[in-house]
């Protein structure tokens, strides 16, 4: 009888990249009132009275602020739908996107 021998087979682990992240940014204009750019941050970003308050407040000091940071599609999304908010309200609130270092 032959002997057989059996070799325990090493698992590789496959490598999970982490998916890149993309930053929301907040533009500032001159036309949009302060009060609806925080009801849009509310609602679309969930984010809180307090923090709405300072990113609408960041981006109306210093230009842009950047509202939260998601993969590519959410942040896409997120940009398109707080941006048409304002366009159906008549505003040029503007929402961009972009990829983190
Ligand atoms: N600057 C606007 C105003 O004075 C308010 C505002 C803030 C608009 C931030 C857009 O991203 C913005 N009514």
């Amino acid at each position: 009888m032959p002997e057989t021998t059996t070799t325990p087979r090493t698992k590789t682990q496959p490598k999970t990249e982490r998916p890149k992240l993309y930053k929301v940014i907040l533009i500032n204009d001159d036309f949009t009132p302060r009060e609806f750019v925080v009801t849009v941050l509310k609602g679309e970003f969930k984010l809180s009275e307090d923090q709405a308050q300072r990113v609408m407040i960041t981006a109306h000091r210093r230009g842009v602020c950047v509202v939260a940071v998601f993969t590519r599609d959410v942040a896409e999304t997120k940009a398109t739908r707080a941006t048409d908010a304002g366009k159906a309200k008549g505003y040029p609130l503007l929402f961009t996107t972009e990829p983190e270092e």
